[in-house]
């Protein structure tokens, strides 16, 4: 049988499952989620081999309007980059939360006249299962999707079927990668992903946009790994928070990170944590290409 091939992006408003929906495509944790929008700064490539198909899938910053800030540009650039570059767009949405960051996408997403998959996630939260159809049915007349389908991502609902749609709908060609690759990003930048997951899990509502993590070196001892690792705040008065009550914050941010690392990497874990104050950096072109938001 011929082999096929496709760049995929998972597509949509921040917050509406993009990188559950990822994890849930590969039955592990390739990007990280959080209750709390803006998660995801950067593309982030996972790559599926199955049979004869490889999808390369790009999980990008969630689209979000009315932030102004140097790194909410760089965000929303990076998610326009994303479906700009792709064979397939899913395009995510929350339920029936049609808002006008749906709209936007689409209008763009028009112009491309790229084929889309709309996943409608977070079905489990819809209480009744004749409520669907009414959502479907309303999404449908938005657009000649090539499909529809109701997902849930964090209950692993009717994922098989889209994956089953996407390979239907990616062109034949030969694989990009070789199979045993899943993911093309560093040690250092999953590490840091991770530590800034169990952060924004940790903080009030406003940080976890302020924060930055920064690896600045991994000892890879016989058994196990030393990681040096800086989080960056705007303000002393972030710093603080950040701290804690005699630093039980940063502790709690630490010991579940290392925990979630040891797990990951397989490894005993040693984890520095220092906080360092960076004024102005979600501002800062300067810092933020340093920080590898280019
Ligand atoms: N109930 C329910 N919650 C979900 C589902 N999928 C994702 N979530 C939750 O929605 C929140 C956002 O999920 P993410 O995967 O981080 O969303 P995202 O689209 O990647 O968000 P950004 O990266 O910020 O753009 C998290 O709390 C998830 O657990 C689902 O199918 N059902
Ligand atoms: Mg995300």
């Amino acid at each position: 049988m011929d082999r096929k091939f496709g760049f995929v992006s998972l597509t949509g408003r921040t917050n509406v499952g993009k990188s559950t929906l990822l994890n849930s495509l590969f039955q592990k944790k390739i990007s990280i989620t959080s209750r709390k929008p803006q998660t995801t700064r950067n593309r982030i490539l996972g790559i599926l081999s199955k049979g004869n198909n490889q999808i390369v899938f790009l999980d990008s910053p969630g689209v979000h309007v009315g932030y102004k800030r140097a790194l909410n540009k760089y965000m929303n650039k990076t998610a326009r980059a994303c479906y700009e570059e792709v064979d397939l767009v899913v395009f995510v949405v929350d339920r029936g939360k049609w808002q006008k960051e749906e709209d936007s996408i689409l209008k763009n997403l028009k112009e491309l006249n790229k084929p889309i998959l709309l996943a409608i996630n977070k079905i489990d939260r819809v209480k009744n299962n004749n409520n669907i159809l009414p959502i479907i049915n309303e999404l449908n007349s938005k657009y000649p999707f090539e499909a529809i389908i109701p997902v849930s991502a964090l209950k692993k609902v009717k994922v098989d079927l889209l994956l089953s749609k996407i390979i239907e709908t990616i062109p034949a060609g030969e694989f990009h990668y070789p199979i045993e690759n899943e993911k093309e990003f560093s040690k250092s930048f999953f590490i840091s992903e991770i530590i800034r997951e169990k952060a924004i899990n940790r903080l009030g509502d406003e940080l976890p946009y302020r924060i930055n993590v920064q690896i600045e070196k991994i000892d890879e001892g016989k058994s196990i790994q030393h990681i040096h690792s800086n989080i960056h705040v705007e303000s002393s008065s972030q710093k603080a928070i950040l701290l804690g009550k005699n630093g039980a914050m940063i502790k709690s941010i630490g010991m579940s990170s290392r925990k979630e690392l040891e797990k990951e990497l397989k490894s005993k874990v040693n984890l520095q944590l220092r906080i360092k104050v960076k004024k102005n950096w979600t501002n800062d072109i300067n810092l933020l290409s340093k920080y590898g938001y280019d």
